[in-house]
């Protein structure tokens, strides 16, 4: 008998394999395809075999089907604010930039991309500025990322190198998490170190961050140091190492330069002064020092708290001093350990995708590289000198000597540093172009020309991870409307600026292909970029490619897993360079008239300004709205309590209004505020973090300071408070009669949170005016609080539920209400007394896979189940992508009052240095 082959069944359902485009963790993500290219994507999953995570995924890559919304995309061409064809877009772009080029030469024009392109598109945008524009004004925002980690590891090893690998991690007998709030930024990762720590309990985990984190869930200790002051901590532990025999002569001898300088600099730093500097007990820093002494091996796993500094560079170099003084480098479970942000800010240092660089780990200043660029691109303009970097870009274009920029995968408007001046440079310019894939960012409505880019599941094309491995992301499904790719875009340019062959590309593959053969053209094992081996895939092979680790060998095309680990090194003598390292302070210091600290950064469900991140409901239900963090004590003396409204001033602020709700909380220092930079200025009225840091930056590397802002703030007055929920018409509608608001988007409906100088009352003539004429409403008006329920045969269209102070009317209460069924007249009254039922009085949800809330899990706990696994049994929660267990685990340690013993004591702040 003939085997029946269902052929319908094999076209409908193909299992894909890709990557997350969110963080640099990269991991691999499997998808189930169904109906080819034109059909739809269902079950998404982590790649069992993908050896960045190993099948586990995170709650934002979890639910990345559910950001892929058609209607927030930008879907075609619009030049100066008409509709366009791309041969009209791509020809008026050209003869623009061209014209630019002739009356101010080619320094005119600048690309601003991103570490969310593709190696793919990086290459080619690359090419085009310094091999045939000829200006090196090419920067990304990797420059707000990990440019100081980049140049530590230039002065350090003679090359952008990231020594470690995933799997060390799990092979360490002490972790310092430093500046990194993994627990909710590269949460694969964190999830590797809580496994390893189980199977290890004797291995040590160190927080070192100013505020007590997630991260501090699996912390044997936290040293909650006064921010800024890093490079004390490891100046005194290389003093430390060399007055408690922990060095490692031989390695020091052998391997390394330098390294009398660096003692002697550190030398004045011991246990005491570092503790009194840091603003830590000097128990702690023992505790720290004495573990990496002591113990065989240790990372030093760092982020955006050493990174975003004036001083990045140094407190970077200080770290791998350490590493270096004490053998702890090229080792299982040692090295200093960059952790990058972005997913392909890696890639994006390989194709030299920074002002600074030239292509291939080359060097602008050196001949030889010079020449190799030059004969293998063909390039008749090739650069002779360094760019312009993000902040002087922004800089140079207020100033009128950048007319044209061409903004790609990044929104600086809402990311950039000084707020103010990217606005007034973006309004001074001739010609602003933004490749997007939204329709709406901050950056968009300064665009001349939008052009629409595919988005990941239409992108094909590779990306780079942390530990060098470059993974597929493939193209799913056809890109959306009329989206081109962002290097299809690129070419197009570069074909009607006249360089036809250079940017003759037509797929992928062969851009992959001569940007493997570029890191190999004359490199003969002086540079570890070597991708060689993979110059010559064809298509079918490039589209088959698996998750490889470079520097690869080119007989076995395998990974190397660690570098170094014969001590040798990428710089002339092959010796590794020791850095002496002065400790500096913030540059944006605070002052009496600016007396409070500004740390900036990012939270569990969100990614950057939630141009995707936002459009999934279920990301918003850990926290929904932007806030600033401030410490109880000075919430008392500030006279503010939870929710009320605050103003936060700069002193570069440049007029524009920043606003925030007030989180009480009493797990970050005395006189030093939180705010998360994801809301803009397209979510909300008042939410624009970057206007309160300067734009100050580290002179080595360009890095803005991001994390040491000084500000004042003075509490906001408002008669009314609520929110206005329902169909996103109307609630549109009634943006305009708010002086502030939030917005949120639920899965349902629109909803914003306003405040406002008018009291309930009088706002009330304002909002009937926009009421449907089809509808009925009802309003109920106390002494303290004013609603009106709008219905359209008894369902709800619409509710306003004002205050006379804060409120917080759960979303998830008003989404159970809108679900298209009739409104019980019981139901009604609870809206317009703004009364939830119990259901709704259970918490906000922890486990946003099973909707399981704070209250039932505190339940849980004080009924005994004081495991985070006890409580996955219980209640599922943490049982899918497990990002909440950091959270579980802090309910444990909250509800069962047992706590750890960490290594804190109180200490009394002063807000000055
Ligand atoms: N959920 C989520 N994950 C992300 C992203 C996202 O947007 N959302 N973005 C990705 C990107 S691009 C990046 S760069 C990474 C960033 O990842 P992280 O660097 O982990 O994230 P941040 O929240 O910016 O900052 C980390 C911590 O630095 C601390 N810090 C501030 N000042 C100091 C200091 O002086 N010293 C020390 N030691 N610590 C300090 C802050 O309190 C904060 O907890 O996250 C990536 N992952
Ligand atoms: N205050 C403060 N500011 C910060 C930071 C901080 O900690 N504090 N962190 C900084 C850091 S580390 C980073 S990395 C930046 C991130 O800041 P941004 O890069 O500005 O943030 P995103 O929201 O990721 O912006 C990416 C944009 O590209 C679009 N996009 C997505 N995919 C594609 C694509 O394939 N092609 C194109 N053309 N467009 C695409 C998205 O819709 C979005 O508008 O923010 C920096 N700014
Ligand atoms: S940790 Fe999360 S955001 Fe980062 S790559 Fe993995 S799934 Fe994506
Ligand atoms: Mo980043």
């Amino acid at each position: 008998m003939l085997l029946q082959v269902n052929t319908k069944h094999q076209v409908a359902n193909k299992l894909v394999q890709t990557t997350c485009p969110y963080c640099g963790v990269g991991c691999g993500v499997d998808v189930v395809q169904s109906g080819g290219m034109t059909g739809s994507l269902s079950e998404l999953k982590g790649s069992a075999e993908h050896p960045a995570n190993y099948g586990r995924l995170c709650i934002k890559g979890t639910h990345l089907l559910e950001t892929l919304d058609g209607n927030k995309r930008l879907l075609k061409p619009v030049v100066f604010g008409q509709p366009a064809s791309w041969d009209e877009a791509t020809s008026i772009i050209a003869a623009r930039m061209k014209s630019i080029i002739e009356q101010h030469g080619p320094d005119a024009v600048a690309i601003y991309g991103s570490g969310q392109l593709l190696t793919e598109d990086y290459y080619v945008a690359n090419k085009l500025m310094k091999g045939f524009i000829g200006t090196a004004n090419i920067d990304t925002n990797s420059r707000l990322c990990m440019s100081s980690a980049v140049v530590a590891h230039k002065r350090a090893f003679g090359e952008d190198i990231v020594p470690c690998n995933y799997e060390d991690l799990e092979h360490t007998d002490l972790l310092i998490l430093t500046g990194s709030n993994a627990a909710w930024t590269h949460p694969v990762l964190f999830q590797r170190i809580e496994r390893a720590k189980l199977r290890n309990p004797d291995m040590k985990v160190v927080v070192v961050d100013p505020r007590e984190t997630d991260s501090c869930s699996l912390a044997d200790l936290h040293v909650a140091l006064k921010p800024g002051t890093d490079a004390v901590l490891f100046c005194g532990l290389l003093n430390y190492l060399a007055h408690h025999n922990a060095l490692d002569d031989t390695f020091i001898q052998n391997s390394t330069n330098g390294f009398a300088e660096a003692l002697a600099e550190a030398s004045a730093w011991t246990v005491a002064k570092v503790a009194q500097t840091c603003d830590v007990p000097v128990a702690v820093i023992e505790q720290l020092f004495n573990w990496f002494a002591s113990l065989p091996r240790a990372i030093t796993f760092f982020s955006m708290g050493i990174n975003q500094s004036t001083s990045g560079v140094d407190k970077g170099n200080a770290i791998i001093n350490c590493h270096l003084a004490s053998g702890k480098i090229g080792k299982e479970g040692s090295g200093p350990f960059s952790i990058t942000g972005q997913p392909n800010a890696m890639g994006g240092r390989e194709v030299g995708g920074l002002s600074n660089m030239l292509a291939a780990h080359m060097d602008i200043d050196n001949p030889e590289h010079h020449a190799t660029v030059k004969a293998f691109w063909q390039a008749p303009n090739l650069i002779t000198k360094p760019g312009l970097r993000a902040v002087d870009m922004f800089q140079a274009a207020a100033d009128g000597k950048v007319k044209c920029l061409w903004i790609m995968a990044t929104n600086p408007v809402a990311s950039m540093p000084n707020r103010a001046l990217v606005e007034a440079a973006l309004k001074n310019c001739e010609l602003v172009i933004v490749s997007d894939t939204a329709a709406q960012t901050d950056t968009l409505n300064y665009a001349h020309i939008a052009l629409p880019a595919t988005g990941w599941s239409e992108k094909n094309g590779t990306v780079t991870n942390s530990e060098r491995r470059i993974s597929r992301q493939r193209g799913l499904v056809e890109p959306m409307g009329e989206a081109k790719h962002d290097w299809e875009i690129l070419s197009m340019v570069g074909r009607a600026m006249g360089f036809e062959e250079a940017f003759a590309y037509q797929h992928p593959a062969e851009i992959f292909a001569e940007h493997c053969a570029l890191t190999a053209a004359n490199n003969n094992g002086s540079r570890a970029l070597d991708l060689g081996p993979l110059a010559d895939l064809n298509i079918a092979q490039y589209d088959s490619l698996r998750p490889q680790q470079w520097p690869l060998s080119n007989t076995h095309r395998i990974g190397t897993d660690r570098l170094f680990a014969d001590g040798s090194f990428y710089t002339p003598d092959g010796k590794a360079n020791f850095v002496a390292i002065t400790p500096r302070l913030p540059e944006q210091q605070t002052s009496a008239e600016y007396p409070f600290v500004l740390n900036t950064g990012r939270v569990r469900d969100q990614w950057h300004t939630m141009t995707r991140t936002g459009n999934a409901p279920r990301l918003l239900k850990h926290i929904d709205r932007p806030w600033l963090s401030i410490h109880p004590v000075d919430a008392q003396v500030l006279d503010v309590k939870d929710g009320d409204l605050i103003k936060a001033e700069a002193a570069c602020s440049g007029g524009i209004e920043v606003i925030l709700p007030v989180k009480i909380d009493d797990k970050q220092r005395r006189g030093e505020m939180f705010a998360p930079f994801h809301w803009s200025a397209t979510w909300g009225s008042h939410a624009r973090v970057g206007a309160l840091l300067n734009g100050a930056n580290d002179a080595l590397s360009g890095q803005p300071e991001l994390k040491h802002g000084a500000i004042k703030l003075s509490p906001v007055a408002m008669q009314s408070y609520g929110l206005v929920y329902g169909e996103e018409t109307l609630v549109n509608a009634l943006q305009s009669a708010t002086y502030y608001y939030l917005n949120t988007l639920t899965s349902v409906a629109a909803c914003i949170e306003i405040a406002d100088q008018r009291d309930p009352q009088s706002m009330v003539a304002e909002v009937i005016k926009h009421l449907p004429k089809d509808a009925q409403w009802a309003t109920l008006q106390g002494p303290h609080q004013l609603s009106i329920v709008v219905t359209r045969k008894n369902k709800l269209v619409l509710a306003i539920l004002l205050a006379d102070k804060p409120t917080d009317i759960p979303r998830d209460w008003l989404d159970s209400l809108y679900n298209g069924d009739e409104l019980s007249p019981e139901q009604i009254n609870g809206l317009l007394e703004q009364q939830p039922d119990d259901a709704f009085l259970l918490g906000k949800v922890v486990c946003s896979c099973f909707g399981v809330r704070e209250n039932t899990i505190k339940q849980a706990i004080a009924e005994g189940n004081n495991t985070v696994a006890g409580l996955g049994k219980a209640l599922k929660c943490g049982t899918n992508c497990g990002s909440c267990k950091t959270e579980l685990a802090s309910l444990i340690e909250s509800t069962s009052a047992v706590s750890k013993p960490h290594l804190k004591e109180e200490t009394t702040n002063e807000y000055a240095l």
